[in-house]
């Protein structure tokens, strides 16, 4: 017993650096359309868009008709 309760605290501060790690791996998930879309016209400007630091340095790319703007379309190519 005495063993098993000298194991036990380095064990516990395991799981909670797994449990911050898969928190941090759930925040590091794609914000939504409506959440980035804060005027909500259905598009993603890049002004929009810079809250978001990834989404930002992939807008260029992802805004396919280059009208400075993401639809929805354009987004879901996102990740
Ligand atoms: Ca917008
Ligand atoms: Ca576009």
């Amino acid at each position: 017993m005495t063993r098993f309760s000298r194991i036990t605290p380095p064990a516990l501060l395991a799981s909670l650096g797994l449990l911050a790690a898969s928190a941090a791996l759930a925040a590091a998930d794609k914000p939504t359309f409506e959440s980035l879309d804060k005027n909500g016209d259905g598009k993603i400007s890049l002004s929009e868009a810079s809250n978001d630091d990834a989404l930002f340095v992939a807008f260029k790319s992802l805004d396919a008709n280059k009208d400075g703007e993401l639809t929805r379309d354009e987004y879901a190519k996102y990740k």
